[in-house]
């Protein structure tokens, strides 16, 4: 560890974390969980050389029993994640609104784990699935433990949670043939939503780019739920959270996820880890929007529907703070794995509202946990564990750590001095917001639930003229899927309500009937929710350096020092791994192969060639420069590589970067076509 990454985790929740941590096993004997020394770690004790193995062999049953009890149940959604920790501060006192202590003080770094997942796929498929992303982050706020559940989509299928298992049990395999793995692209869950039409904004979500994320690092995140900030004063605000990314919010293309999935699973965990080693800290800032309480019924939607924004241009977000991830984890099962989020964990200044799916997440994660994690104890699991002292009477259970001394475990008590004791709201304690609720008992929904289109046509157009296409090959391939006729027309009616046009354009390409009759016409749109609108930086980004031997040196080297200088990672791949000699001499080192990375595994490729490069060099190079013009990726070409470029007709088209040697600023064109991200107005067929 450097003096640098030393400092940045100088916080009380590594200091913490730091005691659970075992060395590694260098210089160690092994032994026993006994602590017993071995002579012997590779042969059973057996009768005999050829005999039975005996009961009596306690090192092998050990060993044995440990491993067959090695796996836990993964989470019931979300299994697959993947986690880092890192810091949050505050910009400004957020006091007016909110008391919470952590929002404060622009000087206080409060200590965070944030983990991100996909939501279907089981714990060990791929990461580019079309899928929301689960965005969980834990801060160890002196307060007690704050945990902002969040996902990359702003909105939820459904609003009223009774109906969380059907939803995931429609989109997760079927359960006959257990097919397809980490997919919503068959017929339960398309029958669902075609049953409850207030899948439909979520849905328009999940068919845009959003579900298929570039990086973690270039997502965004919602609390979805509408929750509350108090202030000291006792005065409430609903407040729905958000986080932006400070790269921007970048999606890959459909055709890319899927190739990735094969070529590269783990590819968005790969990313983060190797962005964080390499010091390249994901950023994220904090944004709320507040709605007074006075206003709760100021809009056309109901705040407490999950299944709505709260647009962006009527209720603006302000950035209040700034999260760094900063440390990769030591141990993916300790960490990642048994950490343990829940919407419940609140602390004093945030509060929840009555919004029908928050009510019931209240019930279900920690519900969920006890089987999980085998029992009530899961809290003192290092990773669980708050920064701050916790104290009660609970005792007891499976694996129980703390040895809590005294006579006394009940509350009233005199023997203890009545300790420990409860305090006041002015002293710190959690006190509920008082708010009146009325009603009978009863099983309806509001009427301020039931428009269930606006918002989704809304979403519709707000979209560039590219993610709209993308919106429709989306639903294309999804209920191309589908093998129920009828459920693909019942979808196809359901959605013309959303949009005629784009309805129209998927039916035709699933055979079905074009729709009939669309919904009313909306004509607003939220420019904030189009990621051509998105920061764009060509910082960390991955180029790939296509060279051979008899590359030219001086090019090459201005290249890969422009990238450099624009913080792009330059990596350079060749036919085989090992040392490369251009022309003039001059030496770079292949680490990649066309083997080993397609072009899906970059952001960007420059290839210059080589004076001695073979025809299949050749042929490798231009299926390679093919794949990332198809998938609207800059590509930047010297010497063989223009020449190969022409003869595909490559090169004239947005995005393109010739270097002739009369084009002297072709590495600072590059840097910022990286930037842009994708070069959509090309033409791929
Ligand atoms: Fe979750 N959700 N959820 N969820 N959720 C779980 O808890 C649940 C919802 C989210 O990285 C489970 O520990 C219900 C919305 C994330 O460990 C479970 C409802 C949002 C994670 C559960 C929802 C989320 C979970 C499974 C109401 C976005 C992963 C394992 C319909 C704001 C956290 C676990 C991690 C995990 C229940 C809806 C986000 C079963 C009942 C909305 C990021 O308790």
């Amino acid at each position: 560890m450097n003096d640098e990454s030393k400092k940045v985790n100088e916080n009380s929740k590594n200091e913490q974390l730091e005691q659970f941590r075992s060395t590694d096993n260098q210089d160690k004997e092994l032994t026993t969980n006994q602590g017993l020394k071995m002579s012997e770690d590779e042969l059973s004790l057996t009768a005999g050389e050829r005999g039975p193995t005996l009961m009596e062999d306690f090192h092998f049953r050990e060993k044995m029993t440990h491993f067959d009890h090695e796996r836990i149940p993964e989470r019931v959604v979300h299994a697959r994640g993947f986690a880092a920790h890192g810091e949050f501060e505050v910009y400004e006192s957020m006091r007016p609104f909110t008391k919470a202590k952590f929002l404060q003080d622009p000087k206080v770094k409060t200590p965070v784990f944030v983990r991100f997942s996909t939501v279907v796929g089981s714990r060990g498929s791929k990461d580019t699935p079309r899928d929301a992303r689960g965005f969980a982050t834990k801060f160890y706020t002196e307060e007690g433990n704050y945990d902002l559940v969040a996902n990359n989509i702003p909105v939820f299928f459904i609003q009223d949670s009774i109906k969380f298992p059907d939803v995931v049990h429609a989109i997760k395999p079927e359960p006959h043939n257990e097919m397809p793995q980490a997919s919503a692209a068959h017929d339960t869950f398309w029958d669902w939503v075609s049953q409850n039409q207030e899948t439909a904004h979520m849905v328009m979500w999940l068919m845009s780019d959003r579900a298929i994320p570039r990086s973690f690092r270039m997502m965004e995140g919602f609390g979805v739920n509408t929750f509350r900030f108090i202030n000291e004063e006792g005065t409430a605000y609903f407040v729905k959270f958000h986080w932006k990314p400070v790269l921007g919010t970048h999606s890959l293309v459909w055709d890319e996820a899927e190739k990735i999935g094969g070529k590269d699973p783990d590819f968005n965990r790969r990313d983060l880890w190797d962005a964080i080693n390499m010091g390249n800290y994901p950023e994220y800032e904090l944004g709320v929007q507040m709605i007074e309480e006075k206003d709760e019924f100021a809009f056309d939607f109901d705040i407490l529907d999950a299944t709505k924004i709260w647009p962006e241009e009527d209720v603006p977000v302000c950035i209040i703070g700034k999260m760094t991830l900063n440390r990769n984890v030591d141990n993916v099962f300790a960490e990642t794995e048994q950490v343990a989020f829940h919407p419940g964990n609140v602390v004093p200044g945030i509060d929840f509202s009555n919004d029908p799916l928050l009510q019931g997440r209240l019930f279900s994660y920690l519900d969920t946990q006890l089987l999980r994690l085998g029992g009530p104890n899961f809290h003192e699991l290092p990773i669980n564990r708050p920064v701050c002292p916790f104290n009660n009477n609970q005792r007891d259970g499976f694996s129980r750590h703390i040895i809590n001394k005294g006579q006394v475990a009940h509350h009233n008590n005199d023997l203890a001095n009545n300790s420990p004791y409860t305090v006041s709201e002015a002293e710190g304690g959690y006190a509920h917001h008082q708010e009146k609720v009325e009603g009978s008992k009863i099983r309806s929904r509001s009427e301020s639930f039931k428009d269930h289109f606006s918002q989704s046509s809304l979403f519709w157009n707000s979209m560039s003229p590219a993610e709209k296409q993308h919106i429709i090959d989306a639903f294309s391939f999804e209920l191309g899927k589908v093998k129920s006729k009828d459920v693909r027309q019942k979808v196809v009616d359901m959605f013309a309500n959303v949009n005629m046009e784009m309805t129209t354009a998927f039916a035709v390409n699933i055979g079905a009937n074009p729709p009939q009759q669309g919904g009313e016409e909306v004509t607003k749109s939220s420019p904030a929710l189009s990621q051509q609108n998105t920061p764009k930086k060509a910082m960390s980004r991955k180029a790939a350096v296509l060279v051979t031997e008899g590359f030219d040196g001086a090019k090459v080297k201005a290249m890969v020092e422009a990238l450099q200088a624009a913080g792009v990672q330059a990596a350079i791949l060749s036919d085989k791994l090992g040392v490369i000699t251009g022309a003039d001499s001059s030496k770079v080192e292949a680490k990649h192969t066309f083997l080993t990375d397609g072009s899906v595994a970059f952001d960007a490729v420059y290839v210059d060639g080589g004076k001695h490069a073979s025809q299949a060099f050749e042929k490798e190079a231009t299926k390679f420069m093919h794949e990332a013009f198809m998938h609207y990726k800059p590509i930047a070409v010297t010497n063989d590589g223009g020449k190969w470029l022409e003869n595909e007709k490559l090169d004239n088209a947005q995005g393109v970067i010739i270097g002739k040697d009369k084009n002297n600023d072709f590495t600072t064109s590059f840097v910022e076509a990286i930037a842009v991200h994708r070069h959509w107005d090309r033409k791929t067929v």
